[in-house]
């Protein structure tokens, strides 16, 4: 169907928007505003922009990207800033500064970022660095490639200013150090993803950006890479379409190419939330598929500013800050069981 046809886009003061190439762009009256409401024809339903959603819980760096937007920033620093609220904030213990190390007690990150125009960039396994997902901005923006890894970003990163830091805190090295007596490597459901952060934001012409940055699985092994800093696993943006980001087991996320897989499928015309709905079922209805011990969130937006969410486990949540509201959405799941 043609999307034109599907849906109709007005301003809130009720000025008619041209569509011209960009399905949401706007004239120039409403460049001047900071919202924007959009009409689907086909239900009614009614979506506001700019809107801002992220994996888990994580109001701080939702209102962070919102104030970037409602700033009229663009929708990139909305995502990066966000981001970085939780990259710096020592308490969560699955990303950035203060995340729990791989097994030999080195904190590495991965991150990675994707705006309107298709343009991505990644790095993995960094370490010493806290905004990891400001070093993939710029191996975006600064670089030929898409991904730097380990020694290499690093240096990267350096040579760009940033400043290298020990990364893990007193708090994740006692952690640590209790997980050593034992050392039985186990993800335990929604515990060591919690807080790691996936961002999804569409200003208020519609264009999307999208970033995801985490220290990965607790107490992996030396040397592992996850789903985030992958483009097409952890997270994929397609400005025509949407754009989705993964949580959760990074090795079954990939395997699915998840993100790719939701925003396809939405290209395909499901909702976000059948979307994200069908990805989890591509790992759960896999031949002798385990997910009973472990969890994956997709969390996932379309061009007409609707969401979805959806996990394999319980208590999964999504935060999303719209039309002055943010607030923690519980997830609905796959094993009711
Ligand atoms: C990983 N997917 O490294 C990441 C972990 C994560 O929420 O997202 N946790 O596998």
């Amino acid at each position: 169907m043609n999307r034109r046809k599907f849906i109709k886009n007005t301003a809130l003061t009720g000025a008619g928007l041209t569509l011209g190439n960009s399905l949401m762009g706007c004239d120039e009256k409403t460049s001047e505003k900071t919202k924007n409401t959009i009409i689907n024809s086909e239900n009614g339903s009614k979506t506001s922009l700019p809107l801002v959603i992220a994996t888990w819980h994580v109001k701080e760096a939702t209102a962070k990207a919102m104030e970037v937007l409602q700033a009229g920033g663009n929708v990139l620093d909305a995502v990066e800033q966000g981001c970085m609220v939780e990259e710096a904030n020592e308490n969560g213990q699955s990303v950035g500064k203060g995340g729990l190390p791989d097994r030999d007690g080195n904190v590495t990150l991965d991150a990675c970022i994707m705006d309107k125009n298709g343009n991505c960039g990644a790095v993995a396994y960094l370490q010493d660095i806290t905004h990891a997902v400001s070093v993939a901005r710029k191996v975006m923006e600064d670089t030929p490639h898409v991904m730097l890894a380990g020694e290499g970003a690093k240096q990267f990163a350096i040579s760009q200013g940033f400043e290298p830091e020990d990364l893990l805190t007193e708090t994740s090295k006692k952690e640590w150090e209790e997980w050593k007596v034992e050392a039985k490597y186990k993800p335990i459901i929604n515990i060591e993803n919690h807080d790691t952060i996936g961002m999804l934001a569409i200003d208020k012409n519609g264009d999307i950006s999208g970033a995801c940055t985490t220290s990965g699985l607790a107490y992996k092994m030396g040397g592992r890479v996850g789903d985030s800093p992958i483009i097409g696993s952890g997270l994929f943006v397609d400005n025509e379409i949407g754009a989705a980001v993964a949580t959760g087991l990074g090795e079954e996320v990939v395997k699915t190419v998840g993100s790719f897989l939701v925003v396809e499928l939405m290209r395909q015309g499901k909702s976000p939330q059948e979307a994200c709905e069908e990805a989890i079922g591509r790992i759960v209805n896999k031949p002798n598929s385990n997910y009973k011990d472990f969890q994956v969130g997709y969390i996932a937006v379309n061009k007409k500013g609707e969401t979805g969410s959806y996990s394999i486990h319980q208590w999964f949540s999504m935060t999303k800050f719209q039309n002055g509201v943010n607030e923690q959405i519980q997830s609905d799941f796959f094993n009711k069981s």
